[in-house]
């Protein structure tokens, strides 16, 4: 297969875009999870085979699990840590039993992605995600009351926070407490001030050196185990890539992805490399992370954002953001182009367009959807990307 692989999330049968609904975007490959299983649990053969009947029935692949998710003994570096382990690594051979083989994951504590508007208007009237440095200090400051928040903003944004504020009616505030402290994709839980306090505590001594020896463990048993069962396991950057509310991230940017690689070299420890998490960065040089860390990566997520100064960024159309679409497109193509010529790697590398806007008619089921995953704003992304991909192969092959 010449072309990236086109794949498109799915959240299981709840979830309001079925897997017909797939098959018409031209996607040819799903990427899921057992959401249903508790982090730390073991996927069973059984629970795996049925799911990959399900899709193959609709005439898909599953192509990438997203994500089996770290349990937080093992973030955490707690002494049961090596129980999780060893259900991460049951797990792992269950999928690779059933032919899953490309794994991504996250190291984020706690939280997954952060966002404080699910609904900022783009475009006219389309609803896309939003990130508002202001908005999360306020949350930060005034809701959540973290001791020595203050500190981590700067004075003016400290002022604008209060603000801000001030400005907000009490249910404005409890919706902002509940967007930012939203859990995991695939689920619509939230968790309380109270709880979140307790996981923040947990954190109190853990800061980016440890939480990168406790990642570094997890590896070093997970990886060979992974070579051996032919896995590839990729690792989601932190979104956004900078820490918040007081938390530890440590796969921001191109020095943290270069320690995650060398922490256990080995083809199956890899990236799933994301332009909207990365791309919410200034300092970040996506190019730099495709040329040297090309071979590595296993799964891409395409989406752009536009950085608004001050670390607040939205999610906007693929080729209105601040990233160069073409120019990563070009790097995954050269990069594709290197792999044909050496024989080396999967050259249809599985890719998806991650978020994408609520337009059209899913704008009268936008709650039916996860945020980020309706299905007309990503089928848009999908045909831009397909389209792009085709031009940039053809112009590169060319000169
Ligand atoms: C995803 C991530 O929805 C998204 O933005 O790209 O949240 C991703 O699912 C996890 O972080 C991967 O473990
Ligand atoms: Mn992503």
């Amino acid at each position: 297969m010449k072309y990236l692989e086109k794949t498109f999330r799915w959240f299981g049968p709840e979830f309001g875009v079925t897997l017909q609904d797939i098959s018409q975007t031209g996607a040819t490959g799903v990427v899921t999870a057992l959401h249903h299983i508790p982090t730390g649990e073991v996927w069973s053969k059984e629970d795996i085979l049925k799911r990959k009947q399900d899709i193959e029935v609709a005439n898909l692949k599953w192509s990438v699990v997203e994500s089996v998710n770290v349990h937080e003994s093992i973030k955490q570096g707690k002494p049961d840590r090596d129980i999780f382990i060893e259900n991460y690594k049951q797990t792992l051979k269950n999928l690779a039993a059933n032919n899953v083989k490309v794994v991504c994951y996250n190291f984020m504590p706690v939280l997954d992605w952060t966002r404080t508007d699910l609904d900022f208007k783009v475009n006219g009237n389309a609803s896309a995600l939003r990130y508002d440095h202001v908005a999360l200090a306020a949350f930060d400051i005034f809701i959540l009351k973290r001791e020595g928040a203050k500190k981590d903003f700067s004075l003016d944004i400290q002022q604008k926070a209060a603000t801000y504020f001030q400005n907000l009616t009490t249910s404005e505030r409890d919706n902002l407490r509940d967007r930012v402290l939203a859990g995991l994709p695939g689920t619509r839980d939230v968790l309380s001030i109270a709880d979140f306090q307790k996981h923040l505590d947990n954190y109190e001594q853990i800061d980016k050196h440890i939480l990168k020896e406790n990642l570094a463990y997890f590896l070093q048993q997970v990886i060979p185990f992974a070579q051996e069962l032919g896995v590839l396991l990729c690792i989601h950057p932190d979104d956004p890539p900078f820490s918040i509310l007081g938390l530890p991230r440590i796969v921001s940017n191109y020095n943290d992805i270069k320690f995650v690689l060398e922490s256990c070299e080995s083809i199956s420890n890899g990236l799933t490399f994301c332009s909207g998490s990365l791309g919410a960065s200034e300092t970040n040089e996506m190019l730099d992370i495709i040329n040297d860390f090309g071979d590595k990566i296993h799964f891409i997520h395409l989406r752009n954002v536009k950085r608004e100064g001050q670390q607040s960024f939205h999610e906007a159309n693929l080729f209105e953001g601040t990233t160069d679409m073409v120019d990563l497109m070009s790097a995954f193509v050269t990069e594709q182009i290197k792999r044909e010529e050496t024989k080396s790697g999967v050259v249809g590398i599985p890719m998806r367009p991650d978020h994408g806007h609520v337009i059209l008619d899913d704008m009268k089921r936008m709650d039916e959807f996860y945020p980020g995953y309706s299905t007309l704003g990503r089928l848009k992304g999908l045909s831009e990307l397909v389209g792009l991909e085709k031009g940039v192969r053809k112009y590169l092959l060319k000169n």
